[in-house]
Parts: structure tokens; C-alpha cells; sequence
């Protein structure tokens, strides 16, 4: 088989990268170890920043984020002085907004496959890449047992952390940047409302704990953990226990039913460059982010819009400028979304080994960015997404 752009993995790398192309009028096919229904039921991110809500919407698939996303205004700190607003459109005049990311991972999927007649395969083994330095890179896999090869002009890795792309770039090109940090996060989702219309992050002396949400019925909530915990130690009853001491009384706390339990061990985690060849690495095959900033996906999309651009540049004018740039355009934004992430982590959770010193700054850090106009500004600017040309 033969396409223009051979892309790894359906997540939202992939499948926005897929659709983007398909505006500019190129064809790519994409390759995915999965099935539909596992994509699209992966419960992950829920927060998207202002600009992406404004590409989806631009790009024709933000029909249903506008009429099922939740727009909000701001998000709340509580930490030992109580809770604190932090105003994010009067501060810096944009908002986000939530929206499960399978949900925008089934609207893509339904452009992609129902109405736009593009081509996913899903279930595909033993996928690898291949020429990658060359003019005709590949894609090998094997579906139902059968061999079968996807040859291309461009791949696109969007595989997440655990795919193959990035491991097939020979040794030495690649410079890791990474820093795991001493805990993880246990998360739910539940069938009972959260405790208030804006998200809630929690620094307790027991822990971090964050009340996001889905819908306003459909809570999801997490808490800091052990790094070396798992699901089995996280019952319900001591999940909902931590919740309600975390959250500290500053809002009664519903329960309801769990309908989906999970932890996650945080990381910071870069690559450089995200291009061999012709192998351009996005999203999460090429960074990894903790969840604390709410950056992952929205990077994910940033990225395949650079891409997407750069390979329609290089279609209408066979200029390579945009592809050769491509990574060190991406990285910029990264590592701002990176320290970011890395800072808000700092702040809000406490370290197994932190000394009295340690937690006081953290507490004058929360009191100074409450307090501080300035300070919630840039708090503000960052969480809601620097600015992005769309
Ligand atoms: P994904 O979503 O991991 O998709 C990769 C796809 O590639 C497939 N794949 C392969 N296919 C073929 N061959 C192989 N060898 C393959 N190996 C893997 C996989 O099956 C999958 O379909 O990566 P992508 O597209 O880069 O998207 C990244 C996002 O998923 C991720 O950054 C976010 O979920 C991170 N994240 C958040 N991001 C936000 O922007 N806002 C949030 O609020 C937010 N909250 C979160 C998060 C991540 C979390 N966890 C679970 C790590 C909250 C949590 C708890
Ligand atoms: C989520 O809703 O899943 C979510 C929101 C904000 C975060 C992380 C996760 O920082």
C-alpha cells in the first residue's frame, strides 16, 4: 500500500494529524495496535486550552465540544489558608475547557472514518518503521496474521511513550531529558457530582489531591500516591477517605458510584530532536508532561499542527524549511509547557522527603500566586495555554 503520510498510532496525535492533512488535501493512512472501541473508551485527559478549543472548532470537529464541553473561568487553590480563586478571564481574558479527551478522540475518529473516507487500520501487530533516513520510509505490521507494508513519503510517530517510533531512531541522535518524581497519582471517575463548578487542586499535608469533572454529574478525581501503588491498593473506600480529608471541608463531597479507577506514575520526560529523517515524532512519543499543568494533549495537538503545516508547505512548494524547523519550533512551546507542569508538580504535592524548610516555600509560593496579581497572571497565561497562530 502506498500513501503520502504513514502515521503510528490513533490517539489524539494521530488522529488530528490524519484530519489536519486531509484539509490541506494529503492523504495518510494510519496504523493502530488497538481497536476502536479501546481508543475510543481510554479515559485520559479532560482540560483544553483556549487555543485548541479554537482550532477543533476551526477545523470542523467542535460540534459536540460546544454543545457538551464545560467552559470554565478559572480553577481553585486550596491549601492551608482555605480556598482561592484564581479569576483566568479576568486575569488574561481566555478560559478552558472540559472535555473528555475520548470524546474528542470518537469525534475524530467518526470525521475521520464516516464522514471523510479516511483509512485506519486498527489491530495491527507487530508494527515497525522503517528507511526512516531515505525518500520512501515504511511501515511494516501484520494484521490477522497477514504481513502488510504501508510505503510513504513521511511518517508521522504518534505512538505515545510506550510506541516504537521513538526506540527505532538509532542510537545517539536522540538526547533524553527526564525526571521522574517520587510519587504517582490514584484517579477515579465517579458517578456523583464534583464538589464545585471549577476545578479544585489540593495541597494537605496528607497529599495532592485534584476534583475535576467530566459533566457536571460525572466526577474525577485523583490523589497523590505512592509511586510503587496500584489500583488493587486503592479500594474505594480509602480512594474516597483521602478525597474528603484532602479536600479538607471546603466543599462537601459527594459519593457515588466508581466507574473507572487508575494510577499513574508522574514523569517529565523529553527528547530532542523529534525528527529522524523523515520520522517526525508528536505528543506523547516525544514528550511526556505531569498532569498537574493539564499540558499533555494539548501539546500533542500543538505539535501536529506545526507538522501538518510544514508537510502541506512541502506539498504546494517542495520547501523543506517548515520540516526542518519542525522540531525546534515544537520544542520551544514544550519546554514552557514543561516547566510549567514541573512547577505547578513542585508546588502542589509534598515529597516523601521534604524538610520543614521545603514545605514552608511551598506554602509561600501558594500564598504569593493567590496573592500576588502578577503571579495568579502568570499562572493564568500558562494554564490556559500561551498563544498558538491557528
Ligand atoms: P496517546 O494518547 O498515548 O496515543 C498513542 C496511540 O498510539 C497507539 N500505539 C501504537 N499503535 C501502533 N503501533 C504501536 N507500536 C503502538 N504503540 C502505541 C496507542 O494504542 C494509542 O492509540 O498519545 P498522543 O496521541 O500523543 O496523546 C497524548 C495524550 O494522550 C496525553 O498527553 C494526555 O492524555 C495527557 N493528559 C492530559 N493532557 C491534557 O492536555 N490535559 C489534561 O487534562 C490531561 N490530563 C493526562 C491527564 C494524562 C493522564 N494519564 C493517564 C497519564 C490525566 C491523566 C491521568
Ligand atoms: C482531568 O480532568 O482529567 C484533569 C484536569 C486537570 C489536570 C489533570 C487532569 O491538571
Amino acid at each position: 500500500m502506498r500513501t503520502q503520510v504513514g502515521i503510528v498510532g490513533a490517539g489524539p496525535a494521530g488522529l488530528m494529524l490524519s484530519h489536519l492533512l486531509h484539509l490541506n488535501g494529503i492523504e495518510s493512512v494510519i496504523v493502530e495496535e488497538r481497536s476502536r472501541a479501546y481508543c475510543e473508551s481510554r479515559v485520559r485527559a479532560g482540560l483544553i486550552e483556549q487555543w485548541a478549543r479554537d482550532l477543533i472548532v476551526k477545523v470542523g470537529l467542535g460540534e459536540r465540544l460546544q454543545r457538551e464541553g464545560l467552559l470554565h473561568q478559572g480553577i481553585k487553590l486550596n491549601f492551608g489558608t482555605g480556598l482561592h480563586a484564581i479569576d483566568f478571564v479576568g486575569l488574561v481574558g481566555r478560559a478552558v475547557t472540559i472535555y473528555g479527551q475520548q470524546e474528542l478522540v470518537k469525534d475524530m475518529m467518526a470525521r475521520r472514518l464516516e464522514a471523510d473516507g479516511g483509512r485506519i487500520v486498527f489491530e495491527a501487530e507487530q508494527v515497525s518503521v522503517h528507511d526512516l533516513d531515505g525518500e520512501r520510509p515504511k511501515i511494516r505490521f501484520r494484521q490477522e496474521g497477514r504481513p502488510d507494508e504501508i510505503e510513504c513519503d513521511f511518517i508521522g510517530g504518534c505512538d505515545g511513550f510506550h510506541g516504537v517510533c521513538r526506540p527505532s531512531i538509532p542510537d545517539g541522535v536522540l538526547t533524553l531529558h527526564e525526571r521522574e518524581y517520587p510519587f504517582a497519582w490514584a484517579g477515579i471517575l465517579t458517578e456523583s457530582p464534583p464538589p464545585d463548578e471549577q476545578l479544585i487542586y489540593c495541597s494537605h499535608q496528607r497529599g495532592f489531591a485534584l476534583f475535576s469533572m467530566r459533566s457536571p454529574n460525572v466526577g474525577r478525581f485523583y490523589v497523590q500516591c505512592g509511586r510503587d501503588e496500584s489500583e488493587e491498593d486503592w479500594p474505594d473506600e480509602r480512594m474516597w477517605e483521602e478525597l474528603h480529608a484532602r479536600l479538607n471541608g471546603a466543599r462537601p463531597l459527594m459519593q457515588g458510584k466508581v466507574l473507572q479507577k487508575l494510577v499513574a506514575p508522574l514523569r517529565s520526560f523529553a527528547v530532542e530532536p523529534m525528527q529522524f529523517g523523515r520520522l517526525f515524532l508528536a505528543g506523547d512519543s516525544a514528550h511526556i508532561v505531569p498532569p498537574t499543568g493539564a499540558k499533555g494533549m494539548n501539546l500533542a495537538i500543538a505539535d501536529v499542527l506545526v507538522l501538518s503545516r510544514a508537510i502541506a508547505e512541502f506539498y504546494k512548494t517542495r520547501r523543506t524549511e517548515q520540516l526542518v524547523t519542525y522540531s525546534q519550533t515544537c520544542l520551544r512551546r514544550m519546554w514552557k509547557a514543561q516547566r510549567f507542569s514541573w512547577w505547578m508538580t513542585q508546588m502542589l504535592h509534598r515529597f516523601p522527603d521534604e524538610s520543614s524548610f521545603d514545605r514552608r516555600r511551598r506554602e509561600a509560593e501558594m500564598d504569593y500566586v493567590t496573592s500576588s496579581h502578577a503571579a495568579s497572571m502568570t499562572l493564568a497565561e500558562n494554564y490556559t495555554g500561551l498563544p498558538m497562530d491557528i
